[in-house]
């Protein structure tokens, strides 16, 4: 007989507060039953959460709470590491491998029976690769030099972590304005060809993963270059048997206020279209990084968080139609910890509030929208 879904979310609860290292008695009562990742499961697909370490001085992370990790485990089937697996966090130094933040929330995540997902082998934008791989001297072939650094980051990462099912392999690599491929040291010396040498790398070095390319192009419509370029990008790399095998919608995002009943049905439309040109490359699709800023929206918790919710149902229904979505990520599950609240603050200084749950971590009305349609979505 299986367990009841309350048993398996207090068990998985249980089991992730020892890992913690924290007194049974503590252990909250938080869990929302059926969990997230039950719904998702009912229509084959999967809820997870990004947990992370946070940034010093600005945000604390949720990786240092075990209430945190007691929620990740009763409404989640998949967590993936915020910040972990990036390269300025992984590889500091040339021949340098830190890997102990991301094993010890591989072994979390293990006990608690999630899964983990990885982000990223090639975050291709200068600003966020370390400052060493910026300056790097790649010598007199630099073309040899630098392919060489990125296949080998690659190939470490991947075998140190072979348990990974599913990787961004680039993450950002088109420019939202211009729509135009990002330049950094390995387009300097590989040309746009640094993105096919990466998924092929990610392809050898972990053969059973799914490789994703995972970009913050949205629904709004200031970000029809934003998708025109990634779709270009898309049919250069299908054009070239780059073994892509998913986008990753990132799903950051921005209500502005609108009356959700008459959301411009250019917007939805020109979402469709964007989604049934990826789709039709044969694609697979992810929602890796859902959270809705809320910096446009009244003060008033109550009106904010419902406009907050019936516009993520909205994006949620249309983007669940396609069966091609087999994974919803939120870009964490409690207020405090978001990564918004120091990235864009409101112009009022209040907290924003872009996830299922608040400070307390109580559900919000966000909770419920992403349940009715995880509830409301095709079976796939
Ligand atoms: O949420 C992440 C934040 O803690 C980091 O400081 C930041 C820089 O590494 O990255 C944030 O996550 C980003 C993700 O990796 C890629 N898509 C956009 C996310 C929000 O900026």
């Amino acid at each position: 007989m299986p367990s009841s879904p309350e048993r398996v979310s207090r068990r998985a609860c249980l089991t992730l507060a020892a890992a913690a290292g924290m007194a049974m008695s503590a252990a909250p009562a938080l869990a929302q039953s059926p969990s997230l990742d039950t719904f998702a499961r009912a229509r084959g697909m999967r809820f997870g959460g990004a947990v992370g370490a946070g940034r010093p001085g600005r945000v604390n992370g949720s990786y240092a709470d075990p209430r945190y990790w007691a929620l990740l485990a009763s409404e989640c089937g998949v967590i993936v590491p915020e910040n972990e697996l990036k390269w300025y966090a992984l590889h500091p130094a040339p021949g340098v491998y830190t890997f102990e933040r991301g094993d010890a929330m591989q072994a979390k995540a293990a006990a608690g029976g999630l899964e983990m997902r990885g982000h990223n082998l090639l975050w291709h934008r200068s600003q966020y690769l370390p400052a060493w791989v910026n300056d790097h001297d790649f010598g007199s072939n630099p073309g040899a030099a630098a392919e060489k650094l990125l296949v080998d980051h690659i190939e470490t990462v991947c075998a140190h972590y072979p348990h990974i099912r599913s990787w961004d392999v680039v993450n950002e690599t088109v420019d939202e304005t211009t729509g135009q491929m990002r330049e950094t040291v390995f387009t300097r010396y590989l040309g746009t060809e640094v993105i096919d040498i990466a998924f092929h790398a990610a392809r050898r070095a972990a053969p059973h993963a799914q490789l994703v390319y995972n970009d913050y192009m949205s629904w709004e419509p200031a970000d029809a270059n934003h998708r025109d370029g990634v779709l270009r990008l898309l049919e250069r790399l299908k054009a070239n048997k780059v073994p892509v095998d998913a986008l990753g919608l990132q799903s950051h995002i921005q209500p502005m206020g609108q009356d959700v009943g008459k959301l411009a049905t250019a917007q939805t439309a020109e979402w469709v279209r964007f989604l049934d040109s990826a789709t039709g490359m044969g694609l697979d699709l992810l929602i890796t990084e859902f959270d809705v800023a809320d910096k446009h929206l009244p003060a008033d918790i109550a009106v904010r968080d419902r406009a907050v919710a019936d516009y993520a149902r909205a994006y949620l229904d249309l983007t669940l139609s396609y069966r091609q979505v087999k994974q919803v990520l939120s870009w964490g599950l409690v207020d405090k910890y978001s990564w918004l609240q120091a990235e864009t603050p409101r112009a009022d200084g209040l907290p924003e509030r872009p996830t299922l749950y608040d400070g307390d971590l109580k559900a919000k009305p966000l909770r419920e929208a992403v349940a009715q349609a995880l509830r409301s979505a095709p079976s796939r």
